[in-house]
């Protein structure tokens, strides 16, 4: 099999999930680090959509995240948890509701400045209602149904370091979200979210192939 080809951006919410899911998978790749704003041609002629990540294979080119992680999925079970169908149904719920909503108040509460009329306190409150809501259904062990890593973890958390870094003394100060912000620390402190952070300089062509996982 030829190694695929990531196109990715290290603090890309969606292209850190991504390249989690490859990680745990242990799926080499060339991994090629663009700046959103100077996206390379070859990209863009694989994916007119224009945003990271975008794996492209031997016989076709995966543009969303999501289906990035379940293409690893359909390949090989990194996730040793055994969800019950309500866990399932949360976590496919779950990862709707950050993709969409908090997505969406999370640009007009981090990057307010960029929106017109944008109310930072009001997108910081519509952000948090979410977060409330995830706290009841954390486990009380290292990750939201258990002991073990899951899907949910993986897909969320990249938005919830996100939306802590808009405003950390606030974030670290809330009470009503010990669970998530718990579940925040275990995620910054775990060995893979070292490994998917590691640095790689901007690629460009003639640029020496880069690899991910990095060892
Ligand atoms: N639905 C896409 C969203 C990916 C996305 O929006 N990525 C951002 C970076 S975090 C991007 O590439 N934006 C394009 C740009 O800013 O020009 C996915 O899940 O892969």
């Amino acid at each position: 099999m030829k190694i695929p080809i990531l196109y990715s951006f290290k603090r890309c919410p969606y292209a850190m999930r991504a390249r989690m899911a490859l990680q745990m998978a242990n799926i080499k790749c060339e991994i090629r680090e663009i700046k959103l704003n100077n996206k390379p041609h070859h990209m863009l002629a694989a994916s007119p959509k224009g945003t990271v990540p975008v794996l492209i294979l031997e016989d076709k080119v995966i543009d969303e995240s999501n289906d990035i992680i379940n293409w690893v999925l359909n390949i090989t079970n990194i996730f040793e948890n055994n969800l019950n169908e309500e866990q399932i149904d949360l976590t496919e719920h779950f990862i709707k509701v950050f993709d969409e909503r908090f997505k969406f108040h999370l640009d007009r509460y981090k990057y307010s400045n960029r929106y017109v009329d944008s109310d930072a306190e009001f997108h910081r409150s519509e952000c948090y209602k979410i977060l409330l809501y995830l706290e009841d259904i954390i486990s009380d062990d290292n990750w939201i149904f258990g002991s073990k890593l899951g899907k949910l973890d993986i897909s969320i958390l990249p938005f919830i370091r996100q939306f802590r870094i808009a405003n950390t003394e606030w974030f670290d100060s809330q009470l009503e979200i010990i669970k998530v912000q718990k579940l925040l620390n275990n995620f910054l402190d775990s060995k893979l979210y070292k490994k998917i952070m590691h640095n790689y300089d901007e690629w460009d062509i003639g640029s020496k192939p880069a690899y991910f996982p990095f060892n």
